[in-house]
């Protein structure tokens, strides 16, 4: 395993980018400097979705006094992962708490003691149907999309939920560069974004509208911008509601396992075949377009699989120039929906031995 250093971060601050003639003015510049330099080097971060708020069971109660030091990977593996993600479900209300019970001031705090501790910063958001009340699976209709689009029935509605949202990212302050990644695994039709709720151009419309707010109106530059269609898919689908290259910085994919009543083996290399042939075309994608790429979300729920790192997810990554993985939450109250695993968990040496792999990164 290799991690960050501090230096690693000063170095950044005064480095060129790859051009070598101009200097990485923005903390954007330097996130997306630092993330290529990892692919350069043939890294690749490991992330975990909420990491520091709870594990598989625990929770932080007393936000404001908590220091943020527990987290299950580094009670398994002594290292805080690299990545860490967070989901603003919830905050387009102006809610306390997002879906899953995090409070936004907790969250605000640990993505900004992450990003102090030399970690990377992502945001995904599941926001709630604005057309019907529902939320962000509730896929009855296929009009949402369009009336949320400018001169859409509740196109105002919509303005205000981004101001939510971009209000919680500005909070973090001016240096805090982090990876937005809405609009997630569109060209499924599980959300009422995919791609049987509205038509491409629609998506592409409402992630152009979404970016526009966010960097013109609110002149929020520091973020990168992720898109992160579920996979596998032929490439030619992957790009068929690609919002263009302005809109994007990260080329991400959402891949899991799933265990069939084929069994764990078939599963493992069935995961395997999926991330690697979908790798394989981003990397011609992300090489053409010039982008980082990155397995924005995976993992096998519940991990069966006492191998999955070493023999599953390692082998389908390595050798791949993909910046990061990120693993989904260990929920700390729904039975069985974890993730990574934590102390005392069967399957933990194999995580520390992914872990402890020379190219994989923690902080
Ligand atoms: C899903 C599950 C849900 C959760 C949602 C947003 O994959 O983990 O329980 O509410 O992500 O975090």
């Amino acid at each position: 395993m290799k991690y960050f250093c501090i230096a690693f971060m000063a170095i950044a601050l005064v480095s060129c980018n790859s051009s070598g003639k101009k200097p990485l003015e923005t903390p954007k510049d330097r996130l997306v400097h630092r993330l290529f330099q990892h692919v350069t080097n043939e890294e690749i971060l490991y992330g975990h979705q909420d990491d520091l708020v709870y594990g598989h069971d625990w929770q932080v109660t007393d936000w404001e006094e908590d220091p943020l030091e527990r987290s299950d990977v580094k009670d398994v593996s002594g290292h805080y992962p690299a990545v860490v993600g967070f989901d603003l479900g919830g905050i387009e209300l102006g809610q306390d708490k997002n879906l899953d019970g995090v409070p936004f001031d907790l969250m605000r705090k640990a993505a900004l003691t992450h990003l102090e501790r030399g970690g990377v910063v992502t945001f995904s958001w599941h926001p709630r149907n604005p057309l019907t009340g529902g939320d962000a699976w509730d896929i009855s209709s296929n009009q949402v999309v369009r009336s949320i689009l400018k001169g859409g029935e509740k196109d105002a509605e919509f303005l205000l939920w981004m101001e939510h949202a971009a209000d919680f990212i500005e909070s973090l302050g001016p240096d805090a560069a982090v990876i937005f990644r809405p609009w997630h695994e569109n060209l499924g039709s599980w959300f009422w974004w995919g791609a049987g709720l509205c038509t491409a151009e629609e998506y592409r419309e409402l992630y152009r509208h979404t970016w526009l707010y966010f960097t013109k109106e609110r002149g929020l530059t520091n973020i990168l911008w992720c898109y992160s269609p579920n996979g596998p898919i032929e490439p030619e689908e992957y790009m068929s509601r690609y919002p263009g290259d302005e809109f994007v910085d990260i080329l991400g994919t959402d891949i899991y396992e799933f265990v069939g009543p084929d069994g764990l083996e078939e599963a493992r290399v069935r995961f395997n075949t999926q991330v690697k042939s979908m790798l394989t075309a981003l990397n011609v994608i992300a090489t053409d377009h010039h982008k980082l790429m990155c397995l924005s979300e995976t993992g096998l729920e519940s991990l069966p699989d006492l191998k999955w790192w070493t023999e599953g997810l390692y082998p389908a990554i390595q050798g791949y120039p993909v910046a990061y993985v990120l693993t989904w939450r260990n929920a700390h109250d729904k039975p069985g929906h974890f993730y990574a695993p934590w102390k005392g968990f069967e399957g933990a040496a194999d995580f520390k031995a992914f872990c402890d792999k020379e190219d994989i990164v923690l902080l």
